[in-house]
């Protein structure tokens, strides 16, 4: 099909010479890194175009998770989701936390409340959802559940970047939401992250975790780590964020394509949004059920085959990676929706700048080999 390859997806590159305008200011000033110029610009800028209060930038989304349960001081045993990215519950292990899987919704693939309830113990002290490929979980349930039982909630909302549910922006939910600004996300920074925080006062404790714990020069407050976005990429953000409209309706007309024509084809199930008024199209992920002639992972292969490479996200399960395989709420009976979910989800290149020759050359395959 194509001679080059076609990714899951590409970063959004904005024209070089913007950035190197932004490049020569800091080499003029020589600030390079510990909350900058560009630091806060590109803090405050974030706030106004998600519609959030309070950002606090990090080196990428991981690190922020793991500060975020530093944050909050929260121990024992956290309700998660199988189905992410294995960061997620990484993020968990490395504060000696225990994951606890929940299964996941069937039309949302997003943690399912009404499954979280029972997987509460005594050592319980928070739940992570994750807004999966920029759905919103269903927030209002799970903020319900944790105010019955004293939990707190953090979100992984690494995929939710400019995603609005029915009250605004998801990113005000829960007590803390994380977002990543990896390359391959909606809003990159090349690597980067940040905790959307609720309040000045927490995060002014977050600024100060994510840069050792200092409060001055001469004082450690905390035992924090380093967890700082630099200048440049900070810089990189800001010019960035001129373009991520545009960004968002390029990825939206690639992803009403897609629905366009693989709606109808038997075996072939596009996830829906899970209600939200303003999406980021961060992927586009089908499910290739047992109608379709081809098994997943043979459409995943015949595409690879034609220089299309599609990605399984999420599969394996974080559950059934080695440090997880074990926990009692490991066990497929308990995660029958994800496992399935994993088994068949396939998600197709989606990006601002992809050809549509090549948009059409995936449509028209998985097309012909449903015949
Ligand atoms: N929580 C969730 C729910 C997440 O999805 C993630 C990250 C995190 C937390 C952690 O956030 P960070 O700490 O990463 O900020 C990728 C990303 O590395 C990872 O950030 C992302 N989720 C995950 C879903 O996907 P891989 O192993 O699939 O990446 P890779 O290198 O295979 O890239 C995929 C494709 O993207 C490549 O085939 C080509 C293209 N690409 C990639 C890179 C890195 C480019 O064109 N340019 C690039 O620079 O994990």
């Amino acid at each position: 099909m194509s001679d080059t390859p076609i990714y899951v997806t590409q970063p959004f590159l904005p024209p070089l010479e913007e950035f190197s305008t932004y490049l020569e200011q800091i080499w003029k000033n020589k600030i390079i890194t510990n909350g900058g110029p560009f630091h806060q610009q590109l803090e405050s800028a974030l706030c106004e175009f998600l519609g959030v209060k309070h950002i606090s930038l990090f080196n990428n989304g991981t690190i922020a998770l793991i500060t975020a349960l530093q944050a909050l001081k929260i121990k024992g045993e956290v309700i998660t989701t199988p189905y992410s990215f294995v960061a997620t519950a990484h993020s968990l292990l490395w504060n000696g936390i225990e994951p606890v899987f929940v299964d996941i919704d069937q039309d949302t693939l997003n943690l399912d409340p009404q499954k979280i309830e029972a997987a509460i113990s005594p050592r319980t002290t928070a739940i992570m959802p994750v807004h999966c490929y920029g759905n919103p979980c269903d927030v209002d349930a799970i903020q319900a559940i944790a105010d019955k039982h004293g939990l707190k909630v953090i979100y992984d909302a690494a995929h939710a970047f400019g995603v609005k549910c029915h009250c605004g922006s998801v990113l005000n939910h829960g007590d803390l939401s994380v977002l990543s600004f990896h390359a391959t996300k909606v809003f990159n920074t090349f690597e980067g992250g940040a905790i959307v925080c609720p309040d000045a006062e927490t995060k002014r404790h977050i600024d100060q975790l994510k840069n050792f714990g200092f409060v001055n020069e001469t004082t450690v407050e905390v035992a924090g780590i380093n967890g700082k976005m630099s200048e440049i990429n900070s810089a990189f953000g800001l010019v960035q964020l001129k373009y991520i409209q545009t960004a968002l309706n390029e990825r939206m007309k690639i992803d009403e394509m897609y629905r366009a024509h693989l709606s109808d084809i038997k075996g072939i199930k596009c996830l829906e949004g899970s209600g939200q008024i303003a999406s980021n199209y961060s992927y586009f992920p089908i499910l290739v059920g047992a109608d379709y002639p081809l098994s997943r992972d043979e459409l995943y292969e015949k595409l690879k085959e034609n220089n299309i490479f599609a990605r399984r996200y999420f599969y394996p399960l974080i559950s059934e990676f080695p440090m997880y395989r074990s926990l009692p709420s490991s066990g497929g009976a308990n995660l029958p929706i994800a496992t399935k979910a994993s088994r068949e989800i396939l998600c197709l290149p989606i990006y601002p700048g992809i050809a549509i020759k090549d948009q059409m050359g995936i449509i028209s395959l998985i097309s012909k080999l449903s015949e």
